[in-house]
Order: C-alpha cells, then sequence, then structure tokens
C-alpha cells in the first residue's frame, strides 16, 4: 500500500517564494514546512494498492483541462486542524474542472473519498495557534500540469514523492 494524493506541485521559482514567505512569519511552536513538501492537494487518496494505483494512472492520461494561473494572496488560520494556510479568494474554472475530474476518477476505481468542498489552498505550519497579521504579496502560481504523490514516512519526517506528472498540454 502506498499513501496517494494528487497535487498541483510548484515550479521551482514558486517554490521559493512560497518558502520566503513561510520563513517571513512567526509565532511559538509553529511547525513550517518544509520547501521541499509546499503544495496544493487536489485530492487525497490515502492507502492505495499496486492494482489500483495503475488503473489511476491510466485514466489520469485522459484528463484535459487547460493550464492556468493561481493567485495566492491570502492567509488563512484553519482552528481545527490548526494550520496556517495560503488560499485564494477567486480561482480558474479549470481548476475546479480538475478536481472533479480527479474525484470522477477515484469514484471510478471504487475508492473512498471524503466528501469535504474543495478550496485550494498550500499548508504553510502546523501547530498554530491564531492567525498572523502580515500582509501577503500575491503569489502567482502557474499551473501546467498535475502531479500523483506518494507521501512516504522517514526518520526525518515526512517526504513527499512525485511518482507521475500529467502536463496540461497533452
Ligand atoms: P493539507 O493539504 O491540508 O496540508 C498529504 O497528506 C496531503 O493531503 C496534505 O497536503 C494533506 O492536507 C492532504 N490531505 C487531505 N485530506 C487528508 C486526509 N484525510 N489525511 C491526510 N492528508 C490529507
Amino acid at each position: 500500500m502506498k499513501r496517494l494524493f494528487f497535487a498541483l506541485w510548484p515550479s521551482d521559482e514558486t517554490r521559493k517564494q512560497l518558502n520566503s514567505f513561510n520563513q517571513s512569519i512567526a509565532q511559538n511552536g509553529l511547525r513550517k514546512l518544509k520547501a521541499d513538501n509546499l503544495h496544493i492537494t487536489l485530492l487525497f487518496l490515502g492507502n492505495t494498492c499496486a492494482i489500483t494505483e495503475i488503473l489511476l494512472r491510466k485514466k489520469a492520461d485522459s484528463i484535459r483541462v487547460q493550464p492556468f494561473v493561481l493567485t495566492l494572496d491570502q492567509l488563512e488560520f484553519w482552528r481545527k486542524a490548526k494550520v496556517l494556510c495560503l488560499t485564494t479568494a477567486q480561482y480558474d474554472p479549470q481548476l475546479g474542472l480538475l478536481v472533479d475530474a480527479l474525484n470522477q476518477l477515484a469514484e471510478q476505481c471504487a475508492m473512498h473519498i471524503e466528501e469535504r468542498a474543495y478550496k485550494p489552498h498550500i499548508t504553510l505550519a502546523r501547530k498554530a495557534q491564531k492567525l498572523i497579521d502580515i500582509k501577503v504579496l500575491p503569489i502567482q502560481w502557474q499551473a501546467d500540469s498535475f502531479c500523483l504523490i506518494e507521501s512516504c514516512s522517514t526518520a526525518e519526517g515526512v517526504h513527499y514523492q512525485v511518482l507521475q506528472s500529467w502536463s496540461f498540454a497533452g
């Protein structure tokens, strides 16, 4: 079994911008994500067997959406999860189409998926206590592909491994 999820994976430049913003925030006890782990989850799949993974990958080949830009311009504190995340006020309909297509694909593979309303976000830090009052300079994320990611637990903590990437250009 692999612990899998579909995600948008940032370019090196976008990752640098996200990390530099993340390093500018401070709060007691905050556990910031490593720069290499920053991403936007599209669909969390959880424990997945090898056969289902092959099926998911094959079906993902037929997803067609146009490239889009995400403007990350809000810092939010999610009280229940105790996380600080970067979010966006509005997002391109292409992102909604992509998430819908991935949900359908998981359904076709008989996977049980949590039915939470989708809200694109980048978790920046865990163990947060409150919102930080800081001006957010919008970060533009050019999305040209989506990825299947494996969440790997290591002695140094969680590490996200890109297993496959699908370009929107087809
Ligand atoms: P997040 O996107 O809010 O940070 C890998 O665990 C990724 O999948 C993380 O980005 C995580 O949360 C997201 N995720 C969504 N639902 C999850 C769940 N039920 N369990 C674990 N991670 C989940």
